[in-house]
């Protein structure tokens, strides 16, 4: 059932509800209904076959994104510069890898299991976020990717918290909650160094320089450009298209820039009165696509890295099982038990 139950409306609970007479036609018009009066779309609805592969194209390649996106900053942890800068940072990653898991399990709700999604990353088949094929030169990235990749993160991911479908919604809650903090830590990692010696302040700025781009890159190609927008907003799976977003998170940073003492490397980016936000210069999409195509400078090393920790952990996947599947067989011995005392 929809979460929404006490707004759903006559033509749609025939599709909450497993009535089958409501026949091909009738499920498809109770859906597009659902969908058009804000109600959210449960894994035991019925839903289109195109509606739930772009769920699971889209959801997997977040989920992908929040474990492959732990290797730049895992990079650093053993160089943090403090006890303190240590532990925010280890709280920052395993964090990353929880997003990760929530993700999975809201793909594994449409049919996806985590084993076939992993392969398909692993293989190539599916893709991670660009931003991750950069690499993290200094300690300085680690407060770049805080304020700039989680921040553009959040402004992502805040209108998914109503998605139309439950599950992945219901993540994205949890999730921008937790990325709300990793983005305040970078912004506040960056400040420190941009008031602390030239040295470090020289090393923010840099950092910033480099970040800037590709953090831009993250909301997808342009509007005209972007395969599946469309479709995806008329589902209200996207709320906003990329470019939207895209102008949103600018006008967002070009002010928190100016606190942080830093500037951003776009000597076009401009206030612009009659539209209300900021211009700011062209983006090369010859770079976008070439990361995409697995041409970055760490794309080869990510997936590396992402096989090798995949192989390293099988012990650990079938220690569970092992387990689950003893554990499965006494409950059925203490169930068989009872109900031959209780026959
Ligand atoms: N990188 O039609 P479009 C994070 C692909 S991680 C790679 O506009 P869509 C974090 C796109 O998949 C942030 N590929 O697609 C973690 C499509 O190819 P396919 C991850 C990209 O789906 C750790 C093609 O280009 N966030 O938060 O409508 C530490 C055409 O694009 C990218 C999410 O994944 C890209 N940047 O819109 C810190 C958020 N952009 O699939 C932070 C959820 C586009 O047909 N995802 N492509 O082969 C979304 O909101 C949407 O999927 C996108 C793209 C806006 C990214």
């Amino acid at each position: 059932m929809a979460t929404a139950a006490a707004h759903q409306t006559d033509s749609t609970a025939a599709f909450h509800s497993d009535d089958a007479s409501a026949g091909a036609d009738g499920f498809e018009r109770a859906f597009d209904a659902a969908v058009a009066a804000d109600e959210r779309i449960e894994p035991r609805d019925w839903m289109p076959d195109a509606y739930r592969s772009t769920l699971i194209r889209q959801i997997a390649q977040h989920a992908h994104s929040e474990i492959i996106g732990m290797q730049p900053e895992a990079n650093w942890i053993t160089r943090a510069p403090s006890l303190r800068r240590k532990a925010i940072l280890m709280a920052k990653v395993q964090d990353e890898a929880g997003h990760g898991l929530y993700l999975y399990s809201a793909a594994e709700t449409l049919g996806a299991s985590r084993e076939e999604l992993l392969d398909k990353l692993h293989s190539g088949r599916q893709k991670y976020s660009s931003i991750f094929n950069y690499p993290t030169l200094t300690w300085a990235d680690v407060g770049a990717i805080g304020w700039l990749v989680d921040g553009a993160a959040i402004t992502n991911q805040v209108p998914l918290c109503r998605c139309s479908y439950g599950p992945y919604a219901r993540a994205m809650v949890r999730v921008c909650k937790e990325e709300s903090f990793h983005q305040r830590q970078g912004y506040e990692l960056l400040l420190a160094l941009s008031r602390g010696t030239p040295e470090q302040h020289a090393m923010a700025q840099d950092a910033v320089d480099r970040w800037w781009w590709p953090s831009l890159m993250m909301f997808g190609p342009p509007d005209d450009e972007s395969q599946h927008s469309a479709q995806s907003m008329a589902w209200k799976i996207k709320r906003h298209s990329n470019d939207e977003l895209r102008q949103r998170f600018v006008d967002i940073c070009v002010p928190q820039a100016e606190s942080l003492g830093l500037t951003l490397p776009d000597p076009d980016l401009t206030w612009n009165e009659e539209r209300g936000h900021h211009d700011f210069g062209a983006i090369d999409w010859t770079e976008f696509w070439d990361v995409l195509k697995g041409n970055g400078p760490c794309n080869e090393q990510r997936l590396t890295q992402r096989r090798r920790a995949h192989e390293e952990g099988a012990w650990v996947r079938e220690a569970a099982a092992a387990h689950a599947a003893k554990r499965a067989a006494r409950t059925a011995r203490t169930t068989e038990t009872t109900g031959a005392t209780q026959a």
